[in-house]
């Protein structure tokens, strides 16, 4: 059925995004701008990336399935393969009896929805939730646990702080920072680029303005990172370009400085914390006769050893405030990084002190360092699974390829399932996981693959059933976000292209066809449960004084603001204040820097406090690829969302994606600017167009993701670096992926020039 989009003549049509609020400019049905909300002092250039897209050539507009998989070929020619268009009776009835066969004949174990994504903004249209919900009305499915952006850091720093989603939601705003932080080291910097997405929206870019507001209140900053970019040229930092995937090694030679000099502050050791003497015992090289001086890491981070010894004592002259990016969970060893800069930051005895202490994520994106404190907004209900079986979510590849295989989680051993069905939605494992080739190959063992999405991006090409997603755009939605300030509906602004449904009619669909609508929509419609969402949501914000209008003037004005707290958050302030009665969740109530409970686990990779490692591929090891790859967020897109888009297709260089390197690596190499090269390791090869700039490490390569990949073989035609990197967890505790410990080579492109097929869609018959 048809919605009928009803003109909001009072006011301007208003959507949401994890990258913005905008304005929706429409002409006739058809979408023609995105502009920038009045309220935002930085808007985000990706929006408009939508425009051209939203209806163009990769649009999936009708149900879809493979050829090979209707014939009976269930396990051949994915990714190759045409694909055949469907009715939605007919693709209903076809999903409908897969469930069925494998739920009946293996258990609903055997449907892989862990479907990890960003999806998109809304809080009702959330294709995951939807996806879980409808699930769960079947008898359920397997999941995933913990994300690709922190996973070692979710499951290492609850041991050691007692929390750590809740420490990200309640950093030390940057009203704090300007006010009394004097020194703000960044480990991996505070990445501009990175501030444009929110996730669930945000109405006001702040961090550009919050760096320019430090820098002016006297704020100094260091930025430790193998790129000079990682912080803002305006605020000045000093540059510590480490060798990537070393940042244990100079958080202990710090620890280790500030210990001979008796700078470390035992007072606030010995009240807040646990464990210290095994750890400084280890810092001593007690046992195993090494010193984890600042020389042992000026050799180990390739700086001199000088700057760490400045660094240190500067950082215990000043209210330090000590920052680390999410990308050091995202290596090998990643648990390691943040138990170590939380001990750093214990030893320095800030933490809890007003722009002092320690912060996950600064610029990780535009939520962390907000001035509002996180109020329960309400989620869409998804329901209980009753299936318990579970993976650690990088671990995809490695629970296809080896049914009932036995696998490390955080102390314990459990059984990875045999999995006969996966379905995504919201979410592009071709984007986000490693060592894309192995996925591929993974991705033949199951006997059949369901996607919801809007647009042909690898994992649609790569599925047996493709359900065709609507857009935020055609749908209206509510978009409530717990640390921002602005509160947004999300407006149908044109409707739906071609058959597309949102996931929420998608999996009604599908629930209808058996027997389960009822218990899956429990006679709602969407605009009921939106408004069901947005009073529990207003009476919970009622609960902690925080007044929210009600949904006829939400809906009449489109958005509000709520008011921001006078007083800057200060993360653990309570704590410090008085760690007996306000103690963190660890068994001892202190900061764990030594933790029975991992060294009870017995982990060789992670033992019972912070210890360097050698990562699995790095520049300090028996060098098998001579260049490291960091392979971060891109500026132009969120992940692979619309890197077919005109925002992100104009920034490519050779048509590819951008590879920077060094001027002494290219010309080692005999390369120049703008050139195509081939980018490889044992792992596999993309091709990408060269940028040369000193604003990186010797030796460093970077690349960001997104791309969307286009294999030709082991060759990525266009540019998607996860053809490079290795799927290995962090460690057995976390089991998180590693993607930024990346060794590689360049060369230049010498062959006749492959024509990038990744933005054709695939053949329809
Ligand atoms: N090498 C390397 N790899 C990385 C990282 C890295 O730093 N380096 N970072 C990792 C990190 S931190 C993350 S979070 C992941 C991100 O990985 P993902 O979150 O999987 O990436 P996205 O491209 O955001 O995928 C979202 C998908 O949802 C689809 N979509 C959008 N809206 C809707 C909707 O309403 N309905 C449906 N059905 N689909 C929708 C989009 O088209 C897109 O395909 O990548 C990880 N991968
Ligand atoms: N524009 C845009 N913004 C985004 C996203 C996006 O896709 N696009 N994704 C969002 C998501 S899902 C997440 S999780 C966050 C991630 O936030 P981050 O993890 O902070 O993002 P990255 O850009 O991957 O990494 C930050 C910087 O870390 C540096 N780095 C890499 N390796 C090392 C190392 O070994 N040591 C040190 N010291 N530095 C290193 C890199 O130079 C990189 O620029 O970003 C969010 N913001
Ligand atoms: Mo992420």
């Amino acid at each position: 059925m048809r919605v009928k989009i009803v003109n909001k003549a009072d006011r301007p049509l208003l959507t949401n995004s994890h990258w913005g609020v905008y304005q929706p400019e429409v002409v006739e049905g058809r979408l023609r701008g995105l502009h920038p909300f009045s309220e935002d002092i930085d808007p985000s250039p990706i929006g408009p990336g939508m425009v051209d897209v939203i209806d163009g050539p990769t649009r999936i507009t009708c149900p879809m399935v493979r050829q090979g998989w209707l014939e009976g070929r269930r396990k051949t020619g994915r990714g190759d393969e045409p694909f055949v268009r469907v009715s939605w009776e007919e693709a209903n009835a076809l999903v409908a009896q897969e469930l069925e066969r494998v739920r009946s004949d293996f258990g609903n174990q055997a449907i892989f929805a862990g479907s990890y994504g960003w999806a998109s903004a809304g809080r009702f249209h959330h294709a995951q939730s939807q996806l879980k919900r409808f699930l769960n009305c079947i008898g359920g499915f397997t999941k995933s646990v913990n994300t690709y952006s922190y996973a070692a850091a979710e499951v290492v720093v609850p041991h050691v702080l007692g929390s750590f989603m809740g420490m990200v939601s309640n950093t030390t705003s940057w009203g704090s920072i300007a006010q009394d932080c004097t020194l703000f080291v960044a480990f991996g910097g505070v990445a501009l680029k990175n501030g444009q997405i929110s996730p669930g929206g945000t109405g006001r870019h702040i961090l550009q303005a919050s760096l320019r507001s430090a820098k002016a209140a006297g704020v100094d900053f260091v930025n430790i990172s193998p790129l000079r970019g990682d912080l803002m040229e305006e605020v000045g930092a000093d540059w510590l370009a480490l060798r990537p995937s070393s940042d244990t090694a100079l958080m202990l030679g710090l620890a280790h400085e500030l210990m001979s000099q008796n700078l470390h502050d035992q007072e606030f050791l010995s009240t807040h914390s646990v464990g210290f003497d095994t750890f400084s015992s280890y810092l001593n090289g007690d046992e195993d006769g090494i010193p984890k001086s600042a020389e042992w890491a000026a050799e180990i981070c390739d700086l001199p050893v000088q700057d760490i010894r400045d660094l240190a004592r500067r950082m215990a002259r000043n209210r330090t405030m000590i920052a680390v990016a999410w990308s050091l969970t995202r290596q090998d060893h990643g648990e390691q990084p943040y138990w170590a800069a939380i001990t750093l930051a214990a030893m320095l005895g800030q933490i809890g002190l007003p722009g002092g202490g320690i912060g996950f994520g600064y610029g990780a994106e535009n939520k962390v360092g907000l001035s509002m404190r996180p109020f329960p907004v309400a989620t869409m209900p998804q329901g209980v699974n009753p299936v318990s079986e579970f993976i650690p979510v990088a671990r995809i590849a490695d629970m296809l390829q080896n049914p009932e295989g036995v696998f490390d989680y955080n102390g314990k051993q459990h059984i990875y399932p045999d999995v006969r069905l996966v379905w995504w939605a919201g979410g592009n494992p071709f984007h986000h996981h490693q060592d894309l080739n192995n996925l591929r190959a993974a991705w033949a063992r199951p006997e059949t693959i369901i996607v919801n999405d809007w647009c042909w991006n690898a994992n649609a090409r790569h599925a047996d059933i493709v359900l065709p997603a609507t857009t935020t755009l055609e749908r209206a939605d509510i978009a409530l976000t717990p640390n921002d300030p602005y509160q947004t509906v999300m407006d149908q602004v044109i409707e739906p292209v071609g058959d597309a449904k949102s996931d929420h009619d998608i999996c009604k669909g599908i629930a209808a066809q058996m027997g389960v609508e009822e218990a899956f929509t429990e006679g709602k419609s969407p605009e009921d449960w939106q408004r069901w969402l947005y009073d529990i949501t207003r009476q919970s914000a009622a609960r902690e004084q925080i007044e929210m209008p009600d949904w006829a003037s939400f809906q009449e004005t489109g958005w509000f603001k709520l008011a921001e707290p006078a007083e800057p958050i200060i993360m653990m302030q309570a704590f410090r204040a008085d760690p007996v009665v306000n103690p963190l969740k660890t068994p001892s109530g202190k900061i764990e820097i030594f933790s029975e409970t991992i060294a009870a686990f017995g982990y060789a990779d992670c033992p019972g406090h912070p210890v360097w490692l050698e990562p699995l591929e790095w520049l300090g090891g028996t060098v098998d690829y001579p260049l490291h790859l960091v392979s971060n967020q891109p500026s132009t897109k969120l992940h692979s969302q619309l890197d077919h888009g005109s925002v992100s297709r104009a920034a490519k260089v050779a048509g590819r994606e951008v590879l920077s390197m060094n001027p002494e690596d290219a010309a080692d190499r005999g390369l120049e600017n703008g050139q195509l090269v081939r980018v490889f390791n044992g792992r596999g090869a993309c091709l990408a167009g060269l940028t040369i700039t000193a604003a990186l490490r010797k030796g460093v390569v970077q690349m960001p993701t997104g791309a969307w990949y286009d294999p030709d073989g082991g060759l990525c035609r266009n540019g998607n670096p996860n053809v490079l990197t290795p799927d290995k967890g962090t460690s057995r505790l976390a089991q998180g992926p590693i993607a930024l410990s990346c060794l590689v080579d360049v060369v230049a492109w010498q062959d006749e020039l492959p024509a990038v097929r990744a933005y054709d869609g695939p053949v329809i018959c």
